[in-house]
């Protein structure tokens, strides 16, 4: 593990952002860990995950393209407090750059429009997401892109669960990058939480993790 990401795993357990017990996921799979990136609120854990943010982004060999998208409402702040980062970092390319975020809700006064920030039209789009596991919020953004005008570029997550999809062997990851031929980045893996458990957790919750991969982890 690079240093941003052991730092990153280290922050968010602190912060009960990766937490280890019995848990019930959008796919209805039952999980021994889940990562709440609603509680990345305290600015220490903010400005880690915006550091691994922009150095995933500026390391990724293949990334391009002109504005962040950080999908509603988790993603906003994710994508402004990375927008910043990556300005500081590299100031001549990034200084510009823009983001923008959905909003949940349709209106139709003031302004108008579904999307605020940058526009997106003509324009390749990087969507930031926090977690993925079955796609579904992945896909609800690409859909939001496409209506706006926009193309997408790439994408880059906090954590990739790497599961497999319900009746395939292959990962949600392996399967989008497929359909939409697109670089998909993650700052961490469920390789590098099983790392980091196997120095914390007793070890019956080690087995746990480990019946899980066993269970639901796809094939490379
Ligand atoms: P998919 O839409 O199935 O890819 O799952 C991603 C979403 O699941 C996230 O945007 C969260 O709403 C939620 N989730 C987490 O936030 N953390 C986890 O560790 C697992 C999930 C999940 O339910 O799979």
């Amino acid at each position: 593990m690079k240093d941003h990401q052991a730092r990153l795993i280290q922050l968010s357990y602190e912060n009960k952002i990766l937490t280890f017990g019995d848990f019930t996921l959008k796919s209805g799979r039952k999980s021994p860990y889940f990562f709440n990136s609603g509680f990345f609120c305290a600015g220490e854990v903010l400005g880690a995950v915006a550091d691994s943010y922009a150095q995933t982004i500026i390391d990724a060999p293949d990334l391009d393209f002109d504005i962040i998208f950080g999908p509603a409402y988790k993603g906003i702040p994710l994508a402004a407090v990375t927008i910043v980062k990556l300005a500081e970092k590299d100031p001549a390319k990034y200084g510009k750059m823009e983001y923008a975020y959905n909003r949940k809700e349709k209106k139709d006064h003031g302004e108008g429009g579904n999307t605020v920030g940058g526009a997106l039209k003509g324009k390749r789009v990087l969507i930031l997401d926090d977690v993925m596991t079955a796609g579904t919020a992945i896909r609800e953004s690409m859909a939001i892109i496409n209506a706006e005008g926009g193309v997408l570029g790439g994408v880059v997550l906090i954590l990739d669960r790497q599961e497999r999809m319900v009746d395939y062997e292959h990962s949600m990851i392996s399967q989008i990058k497929k359909d939409y031929g697109v670089p998909i980045y993650s700052i961490i893996t469920l390789d590098n939480i099983l790392q980091f458990a196997k120095g914390k957790l007793p070890e019956q919750d080690i087995e746990k993790i480990e019946d899980y991969i066993a269970k639901y982890k796809a094939s490379p």
